[in-house]
């Protein structure tokens, strides 16, 4: 019998994947990674536990940091590359997907619709205070009966004289209770278009949603459009349709890639670190070839998950970036995080059901990561599409 033992390895350390990653870019994750250890990492579990996260105090903290709309260009926004951002996501989520979510809808929904699809006023108006986290906005696409198939929302806007009325119904919107501006897409005589609206004009209401299993450290809400009234600036003027949106998505797609691989290297080391420690049968739980068959298959699936990541931040940061494979990633990434997450909550045993450990926090957060920004079955369709030309989403 053999006792050697050799130094371990960190997962993503045993694909040298620092190899792949300039040095500014290994900067901001190392930053981040900081910013998450000392501001975040301490607070999650009764941050998770209340229901509750101090968005207030954190945006402005992300917001000096540049986290906030940060691969956007100009209007006070960092202007990292697109792997940068994935690499903070990634970082963001390994603390708390609610935390990543935030700075997801912030940054890549509200902020990227008004940069991308708004006027310059609007863009004056809003992007650098959201970018500096004075200012919180919310996205709102999803209703109580339209979520895969957001084309067929109900909420509509009319207009009357110059202005325009807003009347329906958002659900399950991330930072609705706590956003100063909404970006609401509703249906107009031509076609689906988008509006910048601030959250104090008369009639518009974002009762928060509770009860809520997954993404406690998230705030949602709904928003209730009861006759809102807009002047004719409110309305995003470079774009009609669903494209408007979609493209958005893309872009929160694309952090959530990097994200889920975050999420899960937090459970995979905590779970590394918990069997090194944990004597059964009188000898380490991380010495028995069960629990190191779950290590090894788990490590490699974390390890595939962050090449696709970073190959896919490498097309994003050359403009090649197709939504397609946007989806390949958003599917495979975010599957094998959450089977991760669940395997490594066995390895904990029932300490893994508490959360004195990150792990099932990671594994519930993670139903809804799996769900939000497309469903795992939405992306299968649009990969079945590129693959077939044959859409079969109806
Ligand atoms: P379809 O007919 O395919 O397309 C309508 C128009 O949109 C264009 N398009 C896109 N444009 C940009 N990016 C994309 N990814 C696009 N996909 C399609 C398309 O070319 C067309 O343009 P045009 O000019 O011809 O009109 O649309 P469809 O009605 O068949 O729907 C397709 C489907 C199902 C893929 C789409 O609707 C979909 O993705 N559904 C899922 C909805 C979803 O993901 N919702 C997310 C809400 S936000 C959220 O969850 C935030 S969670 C918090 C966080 O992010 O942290
Ligand atoms: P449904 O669309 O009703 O889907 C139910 C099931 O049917 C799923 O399994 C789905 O995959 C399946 N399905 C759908 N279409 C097909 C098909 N063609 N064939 C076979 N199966 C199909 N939305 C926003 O707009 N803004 C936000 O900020 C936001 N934040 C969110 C935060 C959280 C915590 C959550 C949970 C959701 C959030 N969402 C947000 C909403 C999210 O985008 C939707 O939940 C998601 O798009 C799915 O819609 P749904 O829940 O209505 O499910």
């Amino acid at each position: 019998m053999t006792s050697r033992t050799t130094p371990p390895l960190a997962p993503l350390e045993l694909f040298a994947v620092d190899r792949l990653i300039g040095e500014e870019e290994r900067d901001i994750q190392a930053t981040v990674r900081a910013l998450v250890a000392e501001r975040v990492r301490p607070h999650l579990a009764e941050w998770f536990e209340a229901g509750h996260v101090p968005v207030r105090e954190l945006a402005p903290e992300l917001g000096r940091l540049g986290l906030l709309g940060m691969h956007l260009q100009g209007y006070g926004c960092a202007g990292t590359s697109a792997t940068a951002y994935g690499l903070a996501c990634l970082e963001l989520e390994a603390g708390d997907s609610g935390v990543r979510s935030l700075v997801s809808v912030q940054g890549s929904l509200a902020m990227f619709a008004i940069w991308r699809w708004g006027s310059e006023e609007q863009k004056q108006q809003w992007l650098p205070r959201m970018a500096a986290g004075e200012a919180i906005g919310c996205f709102g696409l999803t209703e109580p009966d339209f979520g895969s198939d957001p084309g067929g929302m109900r909420t509509r806007a009319v207009r009357d004289g110059d202005d325009w009325v807003l009347t329906g119904t958002k659900m399950w919107i991330t930072n609705g209770s706590v956003s100063d501006v909404a970006v609401v897409w509703a249906q107009t005589d031509e076609g689906i278009r988008g509006f910048v609206v601030p959250t104090d004009t008369p009639g518009f209401s974002a009762p928060e949603i509770g009860r809520k299993l997954s993404l406690r450290a998230s705030i949602t809400s709904e928003l209730v459009l009861d006759g809102v009234r807009l002047p004719a600036d409110a309305v995003l003027p470079e774009v009609r349709g669903l494209k408007g949106p979609l493209s958005c998505l893309n872009e929160a797609r694309f952090g959530i890639v990097f994200g889920a691989v975050g999420a899960a290297r937090d459970c995979l080391e905590a779970s590394i670190a918990y069997a090194q420690e944990r004597d059964i049968f009188e000898r380490p739980l991380a010495g028995y070839q069960l629990t190191q068959a779950k290590l090894a298959d788990m490590t490699l699936e974390l390890g595939k998950a962050m090449l696709l990541a970073l190959h896919l931040g490498r097309l994003k940061d050359e403009d090649a970036l197709r939504p397609e494979q946007i989806s390949l990633g958003k599917l495979n990434n975010v599957r094998e995080a959450i089977a991760i997450a669940r395997e490594c909550r066995t390895i904990l045993g029932a300490a893994g059901i508490t959360l004195e450990h990150p792990v099932m926090r990671h594994a519930n957060n993670l139903e809804s990561v799996l769900t939000y920004e497309g469903t795992s079955e939405v992306h299968q369709l649009i990969i079945g599409q590129a693959l077939t030309g044959r859409p079969a989403f109806r």
